[in-house]
């Protein structure tokens, strides 16, 4: 059996709203109101954030708030490469999704020998750079750090010297590029991307099961592929935004919500899949945002339900 570290980063210094850092707070009332102990079964560790840099508007249009998400990262490489090594399984509740792009890294310090599959499930690709993003919110980049690219060849702009500087450093950050492969990379659900992604994924053949996709074929199908895929990965690490759920069906309690998602039951298929597989080694769940959500908690309550449904499997392993 796994042993599950809870840890939590409530960094939102990368999302375009604001909020999501009390997803964390808001699964918890979600827990309460569900009458789960899970929060007492796995007690909680905090990285810290930079959250103060908010108070203080960032208004590059390239990477904003980049400073601090070095910081963000680093605590993300120490905590999840540290858990890894005392023989956990770091269960992160995150806020905004740039959390990943140091998860990432934390994981590949711990295992620099193993190579790595992720699975990303979620409404938006994450594929941006300060070349390409067209807000300069960096929850929209971590896997471009994960991959160690800048997407020069699509570039919308050239950044200045300092954010090009600091770009580098946080995709050498752990001293390992590329963290993981393109081919080793699988999309779930992805559906809201820009053009300069798309030439991304078009150049680097990275795969997208599509919702449509998903449901013509079966998810047993599309699993059974991913599985075949992954077939010379050695480890695991997979990633849970929220927005890759419908947000008409659930809520639009999330910072980028988008229509034609997953229904929750579909998520639980691809998660519970994946939790299966010996070979997972960390599990992400992120962009709860309580302040955006219509239908009260209901964002955090699904998403709540999703992730101790996920446990559940995990724990039968
Ligand atoms: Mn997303």
């Amino acid at each position: 059996m796994k042993r599950i570290q809870c840890i939590v980063q409530e960094s939102e210094i990368g999302a375009g709203t604001r909020g999501s850092s009390l997803g964390f707070a808001a699964m918890k009332i979600a827990s309460l109101k569900a009458g789960s102990n899970f929060f007492a079964k796995y007690p909680q560790e905090f990285l810290p954030n930079r959250n103060d840099l908010l108070l203080k508007y960032d208004d590059s249009p390239s990477a904003k708030n980049i400073e601090g998400m070095k910081e963000v990262y680093q605590t993300m490489v120490d905590g999840v490469s540290s858990s890894i090594g005392a023989g956990n399984f770091p269960l992160l509740i995150s806020a905004d999704h740039c959390s990943a792009g140091g998860t990432i890294a934390g994981i590949k310090k711990a295992f620099p020998e193993k190579r790595l599959g992720v699975v990303w499930v979620d409404a938006h690709a994450d594929l941006h750079t300060p070349w390409t993003s067209p807000t300069g919110n960096m929850h929209g980049m971590p896997l471009a750090t994960a991959l160690c690219i800048n997407n020069e060849n699509h570039a919308r702009r050239t950044p200045e010297e300092a954010i090009r500087n600091s770009w580098d450093e946080l995709v050498n950050l752990a001293g390992l590029c590329p963290k993981v492969l393109p081919e080793d990379m699988l999309f779930f659900a992805v559906r809201d991307t820009e053009r300069q992604e798309d030439a991304l994924m078009t150049d680097m053949k990275m795969r997208n099961f599509r919702v449509e996709e998903l449901r013509e074929r079966g998810f047993q199908n599309c699993l059974e592929e991913a599985a075949v895929r992954f077939n010379d990965v050695d480890i695991i690490y997979l990633s849970f935004d929220v927005d890759s759920m419908d947000c008409d069906l659930v809520s639009h309690g999330t910072g980028t919500p988008v229509p034609n998602g997953l229904s929750p039951d579909e998520a639980s298929q691809i998660l519970n899949f994946f939790a299966r597989d010996e070979r997972l080694v960390c599990m992400e769940t992120v962009e709860i945002n309580p302040t955006l959500d219509e239908k009260k908690n209901l964002m955090a309550e699904t998403a709540f339900a999703v992730l101790e449904d996920f446990t559940t499997e995990l724990n039968k392993q």
